[in-house]
């Protein structure tokens, strides 16, 4: 008998090839307190399987970028990511890979450097218009979310933000759709999502109910909520 369609998709081959080449990626691995404690491939970090152990643990940064007149990007992730496919989200997500230039805690710049690589590969944006230092990082999430039965995240989740007038050239592979959005568009965005279908990131959503609105509100003055020693556990 030909196999399922389940049965296929277990052995990854129909999935996207530029996605499942990243699947090697070396992601790098944590305890809850997000001390490192080794590394493992993105693919073994997003299994369910190995989610689901407690052995998949995980470093990953959601970048939150501003223009000028404070509106939010927000990105549709494309169809053929292997995680939460078709999902609107924030500005760029992704992982610090297990390098040494990517490792370095120095002023949380290995966090920095690899939001600048993702920001330039998902959405085109020149590391000249997002310079290390003016990525504002506020604080961590640890959170815990399946995305099918297969595939989901466990991360702790650095939240960086930059309000800055950049220029995208997409990259379909990643992203299938953007806009900015003013602060009242998100809040009716976030209530007609419920009711239409439209799909929104578990972390998004966990950071929109409990930070963002506040850090929006004070875009220009953002240090008072800079916490580098609380994780907190969502
Ligand atoms: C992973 O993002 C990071 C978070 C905060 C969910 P992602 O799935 O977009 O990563 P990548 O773009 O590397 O696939
Ligand atoms: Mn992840």
């Amino acid at each position: 008998p030909l196999p399922s369609r389940t049965m296929a998709t277990e052995s990854l081959q129909e999935l996207d090839k530029t996605q499942v080449e990243l699947l090697k990626e070396e992601c790098i691995l944590l305890d809850e307190n997000d001390k490192v404690i080794g590394s493992e491939s993105k693919k073994y970090c997003h299994l369910m399987e190995n989610i689901n152990k407690g052995v998949a643990l995980h470093r990953a940064f959601s970048v939150f970028l501003f223009n000028p007149e404070g509106q939010l990007l927000l990105q549709q992730r494309s169809d053929v990511k292997i995680t939460f496919p078709g999902f609107w989200t924030n500005s760029c997500c992704s992982h610090p890979l297990s390098v040494p230039s990517e490792l370095d805690e120095t002023d949380n710049i290995g966090v920095k450097r690899a939001a600048q690589r993702k920001l330039y590969q998902e959405l085109g944006i020149k590391s000249e218009q997002v310079p290390l230092d003016e990525l504002d990082y506020l604080t961590r999430i640890l959170y815990k979310a399946p995305s099918d039965g297969k595939w989901g995240e466990h991360e702790i989740d650095y939240i960086l933000f930059i309000k800055k007038k950049v220029d995208l050239e997409l990259n379909a592979n990643e992203v299938q759709a953007h806009r900015y959005i003013t602060m009242q568009e998100l809040k009716n965005f976030m209530s007609e999502a419920e009711k239409n279908g439209t799909k929104i990131t578990p972390w998004f959503k966990a950071i929109v109910d409990n930070f963002l609105y506040k850090w929006w509100e004070n875009i220009d003055n953002l240090q008072q909520f800079r916490d580098y020693n609380h994780i907190h556990r969502m």
